[in-house]
């Protein structure tokens, strides 16, 4: 379908859709669980309320919004697909179209770089960026230049990420599944045999790698706060956030876990988040969040 668009600095439809994730205001609730694959959005979106009807949109770019109840509270299921872009997108977008504070949990696969096991889950009290150093490939770089740069820690929500008492640590997010994931390609000089190792002596507490949490988690920290708030409280954060990760693999000892346990952390991991979104106040997310490092 062609649509037409207005406003070239935030594009959106005549009717008021965003441009990528394809929503308008109304469409997605306050509370949210974002996965990066549409099957698991169809999954978790089966554990809705039945007696609510469920919304869906499938955006042209990728992006599917369900959103229904659950025991009465609204929720949106968002799957986003990979990377940071599209965490971009879906934070930038979704947060223009939504009013209020918004509670944005993510429940993401990951491999392991620490002491959990394949289908195990991990709830990442903070995140970085393991990015690949395009200067350091090209033909004048500079002498002492490292080949992928580690950022600065940015935190969940404190009170998000205790109300469970599964693994904390930190989580890795890098912007390929290859390369910044120290994994071996012949075909290209990705520059990364000991990759990891770097990742664990700069931050120990590693636990996880994956590629998104750390976006959403610097979002959050960056979000400015709800138009509707007194100025006395402007310098807080309109969005609070937390990720949950089912461990799918283990490149230490090359394990990749089985489709049935798939099944089990999604079902266990999309109940429990229901549960503690569906309970959690809307009224205190507008604490600030913190970093490290
Ligand atoms: C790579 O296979 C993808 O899986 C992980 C990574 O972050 C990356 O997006 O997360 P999701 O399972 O949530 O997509």
């Amino acid at each position: 379908m062609q649509f037409k668009f207005t406003n070239a600095n935030f594009p959106r439809t005549t009717d008021g859709r965003v441009y990528h994730v394809g929503v308008k205001r109304g469409e997605v609730a306050n509370r949210i669980i974002t996965v990066g694959d549409s099957t698991r959005a169809r999954i978790l979106a089966k554990l809705l309320d039945v007696d609510s009807p469920v919304l869906t949109i499938e955006s042209h770019r990728g992006f599917t919004i369900k959103t229904g109840c659950y025991h009465g509270v609204p929720i949106s299921i968002v799957s986003i697909g990979m990377g940071f872009a599209m965490m971009d997108f879906f934070v930038r977008e979704v947060r223009t179209v939504v009013d209020g504070p918004l509670i944005i949990i993510r429940l993401g696969s990951c491999g392991s770089v620490g002491p959990a096991t394949v289908g195990s889950m991990i709830i990442p009290h903070g995140a970085f960026a393991v990015l690949r150093n395009y200067d350091y490939f090209a033909d004048d770089a500079e002498p002492n230049a490292k080949s992928y740069n580690i950022t600065k820690v940015f935190d969940a929500d404190t009170e998000l990420c205790s109300l469970s008492e599964l693994h904390t640590g930190l989580n890795g997010s890098s912007d390929s599944f290859y390369s910044s994931q120290g994994r071996q390609d012949d075909n290209f000089r990705d520059e990364n045999h000991n990759l990891i190792e770097q990742i664990l002596a700069k931050y120990p507490d590693t636990q996880s790698i994956e590629m998104e949490t750390f976006m959403l988690y610097h979002m959050a920290k960056i979000s400015t706060a709800p138009l509707s708030i007194e100025k006395s409280q402007a310098n807080k954060n309109s969005i609070r956030v937390a990720a949950i990760l089912m461990v799918f693999m283990d490149q230490k000892n090359n394990e990749c876990v089985e489709p049935e346990r798939v099944a089990f952390l999604l079902d266990s991991a999309g109940k429990a988040l229901l549960n503690v979104l569906s309970k959690v106040e809307l009224e205190h997310a507008c604490e600030k969040n913190g970093t490290i490092g």
